[in-house]
């Protein structure tokens, strides 16, 4: 049977498809916390981070999946915790995470930096030592960890499909508002911009014996418009934007921020994302004195793209030999900077 696919608003996506069932308990803790992040006066950033999924079944075997391994999001959580930020860390499901992200399973397995020390005597338990050149990077990660935790500036969230995301999407941000500008949302996680709704899906696992498959899939809704304008107002919000073709970078990027009309996008490129991106900005326009029409030239000046965007470009050198878990320097380092310094200019100069 053909259906045609079906262009959701964000309010029809709502109404029509089910919320997922840890949802409640989910929105609770986040709003203990952040009213706890609020007592004490700090900037809380949402990160989000890894890739969404889109499931094919109700009873799900088989699901598309977006590109991410979440480590622009793990990264740039540890550093917005050493800013003196709390963070929202809302991940996909095993998707890396800040800390335990440097002794990651395939690249730096924590079993290997452990040693077996032989026992003072006979019949005694032997003990456990972390292997000598491990130590020090050890000890710099769980200095921190410890501290983060005695604090409580990190609360963590996971997501496996869009469905998932777009409910703690929205739910996380509404609890957000209560921080008015001292918010930002870092959305890192790369989301799916198609699904399956639930009512077009099939109950049990799809048979092959029909031959190939077709799957027409309805668009995932745009949910920046309604972030920006109804669930966080006050919010500063960074959204990303990866390409593979590097000519449509910088117009998507703008174009997300024509149509958003949120704070920055950060675009960059599947293959250099971790040594290049580039900031995307709508450059503020000179208010006119009060009782003065706008001429044509103004409109034409403000409209024309050069002088309506700002872009800042932000390379790091790429180290030869890269340290596993520990390279010489993240990009990550750089963009949070960036983003901390913005944040703070623009709490001060927004009324
Ligand atoms: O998680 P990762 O470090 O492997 O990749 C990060 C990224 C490329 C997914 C992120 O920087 C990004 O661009 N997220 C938005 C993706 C999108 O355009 O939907």
């Amino acid at each position: 049977m053909h259906t045609e696919p079906t262009t959701f608003s964000a309010e029809e996506y709502f109404a029509t498809q089910p919320p997922p069932s840890t949802l409640q308990h989910d929105v609770e803790k986040v709003r203990e916390f952040v009213e706890r992040q609020n007592r004490d006066g700090r900037q809380v950033v949402l990160v989000t981070s890894g890739g969404t999924t889109v499931p094919l079944e109700l009873n799900v075997v088989r699901f598309l999946d977006n590109f991410s391994a979440g480590t622009r999001g793990a990264t740039s959580a540890e550093y917005f915790l050493k800013a003196g930020y709390a963070v929202i860390f809302m991940h996909r499901q095993f998707s890396l995470q800040p800390f335990s992200r440097h002794y990651s399973h395939s690249t730096n397995p924590f079993l290997d930096f452990l040693d077996i020390d032989a026992p003072e005597s006979e019949g005694a338990t032997p003990r456990i030592s972390v292997t000598p050149n491990k130590r020090e990077d050890l000890l710099q990660v769980l200095t921190v960890y410890k501290k983060v935790h005695a604090l409580g500036t990190l609360h963590t969230l996971t997501f496996v499909t869009v469905n998932d995301y777009l409910w703690l999407l929205r739910a996380v941000s509404q609890e957000m508002a209560i921080l008015k500008r001292r918010a930002m949302f870092y959305l890192a996680a790369a989301v799916s911009d198609f699904f399956l709704p639930r009512q077009k899906m099939s109950e049990h696992k799809i048979q092959s014996g029909k031959g190939s498959l077709h799957i027409e899939m309805d668009q995932v809704p745009k949910i920046l418009k309604p972030l920006v304008d109804e669930w966080t107002p006050g919010g500063y919000i960074v959204s990303f934007k990866l390409e593979t073709d590097p000519n449509l970078l910088l117009p998507k990027a703008k174009q997300a921020l024509d149509r958003y009309g949120h704070q920055v996008v950060i675009g960059n490129d599947l293959h250099r994302r971790k040594f290049e991106v580039v900031f995307v900005s709508k450059k503020p326009q000179p208010a006119l004195p009060p009782g003065i029409e706008q001429t044509e030239a103004a409109i034409a000046h403000a409209s024309d793209a050069s002088n309506a965007f700002s872009e800042y470009w932000l390379r790091i050198d790429i180290p030869e030999t890269p340290t596993p878990g520990f390279p010489a320097k993240e990009i990550e380092e750089d963009i949070v900077a960036e983003l901390v310094r913005r944040h703070a200019e623009w709490i001060a100069n927004t009324p």
